[in-house]
């Protein structure tokens, strides 16, 4: 299946729905129609069952440089209320599915941020991450200062933030920031290798512990504890908990459907 959008390619291949950014003359610059666009494939594979991972990349030489700076140029501070300019990001920070980022190039402003709303990253070794805005006057604005400081703590963020300086894909590897580096030459493939490995686990587990590890970024300990608890209880009521136990007492592979 394959949707028609202006700024970005989505399709579903297999369990794995795929979205590229593309706008790759501007660096793939996030303007707002793109964000629409992300978000309403996104939700698109939240409700589409066959879909059990999503994979977000970028055509051309950059994953994204950006918030698309000559959308915002002339905008000002009522025009983003009334607007309600993050009322997309927000959404997307609801999506229940998996998303594992694949980036190559700069990974920019909005671009790191659109990175961080990621679940798992893997980048090129030729990734430069980085939060330019101070160059511009301005400051991260879809969650920038909060994701990479709750990340990487107060320390490394406040530096990177101040400097504007990029973080190599080594050094993203050293905090904690992607998971895996890979050659850019075979960037996508892996990163589909490695989503279809985790569409292959039982779905409402994986639903779960996204949940529970994003509740963990917030709440108190005994908060998240209690939250664990619960969604651990609710495996048990799973199709998918009776036959990964059963499989593992016959010693097969388990077939999970995410019931
Ligand atoms: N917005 C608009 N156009 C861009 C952007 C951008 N962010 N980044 C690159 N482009 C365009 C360039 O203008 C250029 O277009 P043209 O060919 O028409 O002149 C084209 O992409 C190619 O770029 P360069 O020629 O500059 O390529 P280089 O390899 O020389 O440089 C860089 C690459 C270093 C990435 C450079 O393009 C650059 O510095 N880009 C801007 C990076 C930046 O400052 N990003 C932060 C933007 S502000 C932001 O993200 C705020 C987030 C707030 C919330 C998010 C809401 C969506």
């Amino acid at each position: 299946m394959t949707n028609s959008y202006e700024y970005i390619e989505a399709s579903i291949n297999g369990n794995l729905g795929q979205i590229t950014l593309n706008r790759p003359k501007v660096l793939n610059a996030i303007n707002r129609p793109m964000v629409s666009e992300i978000l309403s494939a996104m939700e698109g594979f939240e409700e589409n069952e066959q879909v059990r991972v999503i994979v977000l990349s970028g055509n051309g030489r950059a994953f994204a440089a950006g918030a698309d700076i000559d959308e915002m140029a002339n905008d000002n501070a009522i025009d983003f209320e009334l607007r309600n300019q993050f009322k997309d990001w927000d959404r997307l920070a609801m999506i229940k599915k998996p998303i594992i980022g694949a980036v190559q190039g700069f990974a920019l402003g909005g671009g790191f941020e659109l990175a961080l709303c990621c679940d798992l990253l893997i980048a090129a070794d030729d990734a430069e991450f980085g939060f330019p805005e101070v160059n511009l006057g301005v400051m991260p604005g879809a969650g920038g200062t909060q994701r990479l400081t709750k990340l990487v703590g107060k320390t490394k963020a406040m530096e990177w933030l101040f400097t504007g300086k990029r973080i190599s894909a080594q050094e993203a590897i050293q905090f904690g920031i992607i998971n895996r580096m890979t050659a850019k030459e075979v960037l996508l493939e892996e990163t589909l290798k490695f989503a279809e490995g985790i569409a292959n686990q039982a779905p409402l587990s994986i639903r779960l512990i996204k949940e529970s590890v994003l509740k963990a970024v917030d709440a108190p300990l005994d908060e998240g504890m209690h939250f664990e608890r619960k969604n651990f209880y609710l495996l048990f009521s799973t199709e998918d908990q009776k036959e990964g136990m059963k499989a593992f007492q016959e010693k097969r592979r388990p077939n999970f459907r995410g019931k």
